[in-house]
């Protein structure tokens, strides 16, 4: 449960490696980590020790799935999270020092300037529901195939080959990582069955441990728990593991300010319907109880 979230946070504050990394503010970090949870009886790891905006996670896993890699369904639902890439992109190649709040406003409006602007390139959508692949003519050419779906994939070999070790969704597509806004950090879910149980393992290259792990443990219980749903397995644990964990140095009230809270409650996800497929899932269908936290905490996204 979440004492061992807030066990790793002091860990890397007190004993990390100082270095400074790509967004130039600073990481203190400590290579691989791992965190178990049990899903059972609806528990889900949701932090109490902040408030943790679920929904927002939920609309972006949804997002996922549609295989979208605009940012601009996520702003029509007022989801932020991924603006300051695509902004960031737009005052580089266009030189035009226009705020956040304008550029998103733009994203909105206008459909033309979202698909030039909006499109954060083949991420985790893409990779998931329509990993490219190539064939090779006789001519030594290739042709485009069709894609694959790994999201669709799994949850057929989970039903028709439970015991397999097979079952994975990868992000990391390495012929295409140089047209990605930002790599995948949440890189590769493994599932595995035991028994009536659909436990995942989680690896994820890169971790910030204040601002997107909340996020990120939040959202692999939750694609857990659909395609337990879809294959009639019940919940089991998740087991996530991170390669490098850090905590931003520009972070440090969040972290002062949780680690002097205590967990309180315990948050259930309950959903509220079985849809017909793991790609009909919409954002009314969860619903969470029991969700007690102890107040938000600002902190800037590193970009
Ligand atoms: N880059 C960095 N530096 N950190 C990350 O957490 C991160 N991500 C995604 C991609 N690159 C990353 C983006 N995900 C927030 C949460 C998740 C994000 C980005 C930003 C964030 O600002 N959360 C605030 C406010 C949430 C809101 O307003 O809805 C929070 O308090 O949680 C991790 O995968």
């Amino acid at each position: 449960p979440e004492w061992q979230y807030l066990e790793l946070m002091r860990q890397i504050w007190e004993q990390g490696s100082e270095r400074v990394d790509r967004t130039g503010v600073g990481t203190r970090s400590i290579c691989g980590a791992m965190l178990r949870f049990d899903l059972a009886d609806g528990a889900m790891p949701l932090l109490t020790t902040k408030r943790v905006y679920w929904k927002t996670a939920t609309r972006e896993m949804l997002w996922f799935l549609t295989g979208e890699t605009n940012i601009r369904p996520l702003v029509l639902q007022g989801v932020k999270i991924w603006n300051e890439w695509p902004h960031a992109r737009y005052v580089k190649e266009t030189g035009q020092d226009i705020a956040l709040d304008d550029f998103v406003q733009r994203i909105a409006d206008d459909e033309e300037f979202a698909m030039r602007w909006g499109d954060l390139g083949p991420v985790y959508g893409k990779q998931w529901v329509d990993w490219p692949t190539y064939r090779y003519r006789k001519d030594g050419l290739f042709e485009k195939g069709e894609g694959i779906n790994q999201v669709a994939q799994v949850v057929e070999s989970l039903r028709s080959n439970p015991g397999s070790r097979r079952h994975i969704i990868e992000g990391w597509n390495v012929a295409e990582l140089d047209q990605m806004a930002l790599p995948p950090c949440h890189k590769t879910y493994q599932f595995h069955v035991a028994g009536d149980r659909l436990n995942c393992v989680l690896y994820q290259r890169s971790c910030d441990v204040a601002l997107g792990l909340p996020f990120n443990l939040w959202s692999a219980a939750l694609l857990q728990r659909m395609i337990a749903q879809q294959t009639d397995f019940e919940p089991g644990e998740l087991v996530w593991m991170g390669g490098d964990v850090h905590l931003y140095l520009n972070h440090e009230h969040l972290i002062t300010e949780q680690l002097a809270r205590e967990p309180q409650g315990h948050p259930v996800l309950e959903i509220a319907r079985r849809p017909d497929s793991i790609f009909d899932y919409r954002i009314e269908d969860f619903v969470v109880q029991n969700y007690t936290p102890h107040g938000p905490i600002k902190a800037p996204v590193a970009v």
